[in-house]
C-alpha cells in the first residue's frame, strides 16, 4: 500500500518526504488576517506597528492621516499569519473613517496611553462600536502603551484586566519606546483569531473548443 502521500505537503523550502521514514510531514499554512488598529491620537498607534515590523521608534512620530497600510508575518511554529495592517487615524476628525477599515477585520488592537485616563475611556468607547457594528468573530485587544512612563502612570493594569475580563478581551501593556510586549501581545492575537485557509491556487481553468461545428445554419455554433 502506497503511504506516501506524494503531493506537496511540506514546509516552505524542506522536502517532501525525510529519509525512509514514510510519513507526510505537515502541511505548513500561511493564512491572511486584516488587523486593524484604533484609538485616540497620540496614544501611539502608529509607533506600536513601526515596532513590530519595522522595530524602529521615532520619538517625534507624525500623527496620522486617513489611516497607514504595513503588513507584517507572524510565525506559529507549523503555520504564519501575514497581518495586513491598517494603522488608522486617531483625531476625532477621521473617526467616520474608521468602519471602512474594521469592516470584516479578524482583530483589533485598541490602544491607550497608560499615562492619559482619558485614553481609556476612548478606549471603551471603541470597544462598544466594535461589538455593535463589527463582525462577528472579530478578535479584540487592548493595549496599554507606554508602559516605560511608570513614573506618569494614571491607569492600573488591574483596572483595565478586570473589565478586559468582563467583556472577553485581550489585554497587555506595550512600550513602542523600549518594544516590551509588543512581539508576545501580536503572537497571542495570531493564535486567537479564527483561521480560514487560504484559497487553493487552482490551474487555469481549461476552456476547451468545440468538439465541432455543427452544419445547422440556426446554430450559434
Ligand atoms: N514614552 C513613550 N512614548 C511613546 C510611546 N509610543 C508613542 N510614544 C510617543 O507618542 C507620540 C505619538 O505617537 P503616535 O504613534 O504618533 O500616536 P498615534 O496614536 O498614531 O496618533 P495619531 O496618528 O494622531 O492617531 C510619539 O511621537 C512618541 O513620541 C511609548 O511606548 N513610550
Ligand atoms: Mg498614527
Amino acid at each position: 500500500m502506497n503511504i506516501i502521500n506524494k503531493m506537496n505537503i511540506t514546509k516552505k523550502g524542506s522536502p517532501g518526504v525525510s529519509g525512509t521514514l514514510m510519513m507526510p510531514t505537515p502541511k505548513y499554512q500561511t493564512y491572511h488576517a486584516k488587523l486593524v488598529i484604533l484609538g485616540d491620537t497620540a496614544v501611539g498607534k502608529s509607533c506600536l506597528v513601526l515596532r513590530y515590523v519595522r522595530e524602529e521608534f521615532c520619538e517625534f512620530q507624525e500623527s496620522t492621516i486617513g489611516a497607514a497600510f504595513l503588513s507584517h508575518t507572524a510565525e506559529l511554529g507549523s503555520e504564519s499569519v501575514k497581518f495586513e495592517i491598517w494603522d488608522t487615524a486617531g483625531q476625532e476628525r477621521y473617526r467616520s473613517l474608521a468602519p471602512m477599515y474594521y469592516r470584516g477585520a479578524a482583530a483589533a488592537v485598541i490602544v491607550y496611553d497608560v499615562t492619559n485616563r482619558e485614553s481609556f475611556s476612548g478606549a471603551k468607547s471603541w470597544v462598544k462600536e466594535l461589538e455593535r457594528r463589527a463582525g462577528t468573530g472579530i478578535v479584540i485587544a487592548l493595549a496599554g502603551n507606554k508602559s516605560d512612563m511608570e513614573s506618569k502612570r494614571n491607569i492600573e493594569f488591574e483596572e483595565v484586566a478586570a473589565y478586559a475580563q468582563e467583556n472577553n478581551l485581550l489585554h497587555f501593556e506595550t512600550s513602542a519606546k523600549t518594544g516590551a510586549n509588543i512581539k508576545e501581545f501580536i503572537q497571542e492575537i495570531a493564535t486567537k483569531i479564527p483561521k480560514t485557509p487560504p484559497l487553493e491556487t487552482h490551474s487555469a481553468f481549461p476552456i476547451a473548443p468545440p468538439r465541432h461545428r455543427r452544419r445547422d445554419p440556426f446554430s450559434c455554433w
